[in-house]
């Protein structure tokens, strides 16, 4: 061992940790990380700037692998540079509540960046996060003070770039000349199947080529020169983003299982493990073993992390100086703190009676509202005259001007969202982005990442139902209010008119734990009589009685959106027959969800049994409400291309099938 080179032996340990830890486990992907070590070592040792002690040091260099499966890559060389993750943590990994689950997850892990293991995101996430540097970078950094001046590495293997949003992300990042993007492809050839010629001939650099990124290749990993070198090629590379192609070995140094797909994904058993051990001369009798000079050898980070970010700090103070104005507006940013005087630049309309399709008055909101919020930074996957996301006077971000806040995604919804996930957790901007509520199908796989790592966006889902009339069933969402308030976290508000599309902005800007989804119409509404009806305040409560009968009700009328107005009619129908009802409108059932047992109970007594669902979606999950004894007016089926006064006729959401329904029920 002792002849080894000390850059050698740091890599191989980094690849016997990654390997007992799975066999310790019992379970996970001794493959990347064995093959991928050199370049873990690389950058965190030699290339990267990091804090070990600060992960959250600010203009740190950000590592994000998409290949979450290879999470014991990441555990293991954030362990040996020095951040809060023990070789105790490595003993415990993929065990109840420890610091190393099976795919790393933002938040939980010191030195984890964002949430990875559905191939693709990742990545996606990683230039998300290069979108939000490059475009705080442009706000902030003035000559001779690089505030924001990092890179941001990915590490994506043949399973991400086989997805088709890594199709979506690189094109996307070589449009916009993210040349602060610098990607590692882990050229294996190895997926789970074997070979990947059995589902793959794609020539990655011709790919990446065409979206006008800087391609090199490294034909051995092991080559840490030619490696250090394409590394500095790609940061001197700075208007287009950077691949990496790095040719590698899986499961490098297991002398019966390399090269094959049995590397992949299983533990690679105990005595394997010790003809590692033996191959890369290290003690066989000795578990989880760092050899002490390997332990000095990154020991070097400690001290070097702090000078960096202590340069930084003195960088920043002289900043502030200079540019009193701009460091505190930063720090504001940052902080996301802009107080509550945005509450107040949140419009209400009077204009009682007029008709308004909630996206307008989405538009609307938005742009009052806009310029209290400068971290507010949004698109649209092509839609923006549709979906009503654009903001007056507010630029594009380009190439040539990066400090635009609106953000031209193309017909990119997988990628729109993922690359907000990676802006979320960047910080400093609030992702919105819009699209045909139908098309939530797109970027449905993102929403779970996101409520599960806690970060905050906003969606503007227009067009969201058969309302949206002659485009028929493929634009019409049918299932998708369910789907969306199926993902655990996720906040779907569908408000009933142009003052509750004000409070659902409000409760979504002040939302911070998780996505927020609007569906708003295509479709006019009658702007409610608040004169008349209850205070639309009442959003913040998820559900509210909006119109209510004398005494206790005879019949409850539950609805959303479009139908609210429906139900209010028929309700005064009824109450003419004698039949008392109280309708309430729903917008949140996730916001109502999280009131108090006594509010909800005041909303919906118990004792009041006769209750009917009214919505233009199905009713899967409204039985919650209605109980065993109340019934819906939904959509079991798709919709159809026509006029949308004749579908809603067609499907039974008129006043006369809801008075009819009600007597039913009563
Ligand atoms: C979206 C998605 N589909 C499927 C999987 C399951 N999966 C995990 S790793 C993997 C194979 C990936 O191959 P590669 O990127 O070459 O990884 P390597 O074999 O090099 O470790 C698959 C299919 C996943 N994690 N995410």
């Amino acid at each position: 061992m002792s002849n080894q080179t000390i850059e050698a032996k740091s890599i191989n340990t980094i690849r016997l940790l990654s390997a007992e830890a799975i066999q310790k486990a019992n379970s996970g992907h001794p493959g990347l990380p064995m093959g991928m070590a050199p370049v873990a070592y690389l950058l965190f040792k030699n290339i990267m700037k990091h804090n070990p002690k600060n992960s959250k040091w600010l203009n740190r260099d950000r590592f994000v692998l998409s290949g979450g499966h290879g999470s014991m890559l990441l555990y293991s060389i954030l362990h040996l540079s020095g951040y809060d993750i023990s070789l105790d943590d490595l003993k415990n990994f993929r065990q109840w509540e420890s610091k190393t689950p099976g795919h790393p997850e933002f938040g939980r892990t010191d030195g984890v960046e964002t949430t990875t293991g559905p191939l693709g995101q990742g990545l996606a996430n990683a230039i998300g996060m290069a979108v939000a540097q490059k475009h705080l970078a442009a706000l902030f950094n003035k000559d001779g003070y690089k505030i924001l001046d990092h890179f941001i590495y990915a590490e994506a293997g043949d399973g991400d770039l086989m997805e088709g949003l890594s199709h979506e992300v690189a094109s996307f990042a070589g449009h916009n000349k993210l040349g602060n993007m610098i990607l590692f492809y882990d050229d294996n050839s190895i997926t789970i199947d074997g070979d990947i010629s059995l589902s793959n001939s794609d020539d990655a650099a011709k790919r990446f080529d065409s979206y006008n990124w800087h391609v090199q290749t490294v034909d051995d990993v092991t080559d840490l020169v030619a490696l250090n070198d394409a590394v500095k090629a790609a940061q001197s590379t700075t208007d287009k983003p950077s691949i990496i192609i790095t040719k590698t070995l899986i499961g490098h140094g297991s002398p019966n299982k390399q090269g094959t797909a049995a590397a992949h994904g299983a533990p690679l058993g105990d005595d394997e493990i010790v003809l590692v051990k033996r191959a890369f001369g290290f003690p066989e009798d000795e578990k989880f073993f760092v050899p002490s000079e390997v332990t000095e050898h990154y020991a070097e980070l400690i001290e070097k992390g702090a000078k960096l970010e202590n340069d930084w700090d003195e960088l920043f103070a002289s900043y502030s100086e200079k540019y009193p104005e701009k460091a505190k507006l930063f720090t504001q940013v940052l902080s996301g703190d802009f107080g509550e005087a945005w509450k107040d630049l949140i419009p209400h309309f009077d204009n009682y009676g007029e008709g308004m399709a909630t996206r307008n008055s989405s538009q609307t909101v938005l742009n009052a509202v806009a310029p209290g919020l400068p971290t507010l930074f949004g698109g649209s996957a092509d839609l923006t005259p549709s979906n009503n996301t654009a903001i007056k006077g507010w630029e594009d971000f380009t190439p040539e001007t990066p400090e635009g806040k609106y953000i031209r995604y193309g017909i990119r919804e997988f990628a729109m969202a993922a690359m907000m996930n990676g802006m979320a957790i960047y910080g400093g901007v609030i992702p919105y982005g819009g699209t045909f509520m139908v098309f939530s199908d797109y970027l449905r796989p993102t929403l779970r990442i996101a409520s599960l790592s806690h970060i905050k966006m906003i969606y503007v889902l227009t067009h969201d139902s058969i309302g949206v009339g002659e485009d028929g069933p493929t634009h019409q969402p049918v299932e998708h209010a369910a789907a969306l308030r199926s993902i655990p976290g996720v906040v779907f508000l569908r408000p009933a008119d142009a003052n509750e599309t004000a409070q659902a902005w409000k409760f979504a800007i002040a939302h911070e734990d998780g996505p927020v989804a609007l569906a708003l119409t295509r479709q006019k509404l009658t702007i409610l009589d608040r004169t008349e009806f209850a205070s639309e305040e009442g959003v913040q409560k998820g559900a509210y009685i909006v119109k209510d009968s004398e005494g206790t009700p005879d019949l409850i009328i539950m609805a959303s959106g479009s139908e609210v107005e429906l139900s209010i009619k028929a309700a005064a129908e009824l109450d003419s027959t004698g039949v008392k009802v109280r309708v309430v409108s729903f917008p949140s059932w996730e916001i109502f969800d999280m009131q108090s047992d006594e509010y909800k109970n005041s909303v919906l007594p118990n004792e009041v049994r006769a209750r009917l669902s009214v919505e233009a979606g199905i009713k899967f999950g409204w039985e919650k409400y209605v109980g065993l004894d109340g019934s819906s007016i939904s959509i079991e089926q798709f919709g159809a291309s026509a006029p949308q006064d004749k579908l809603f006729e067609e499907y039974g959401f008129t006043v006369a099938n809801i008075v009819a329904e009600g007597k039913k029920l009563v």
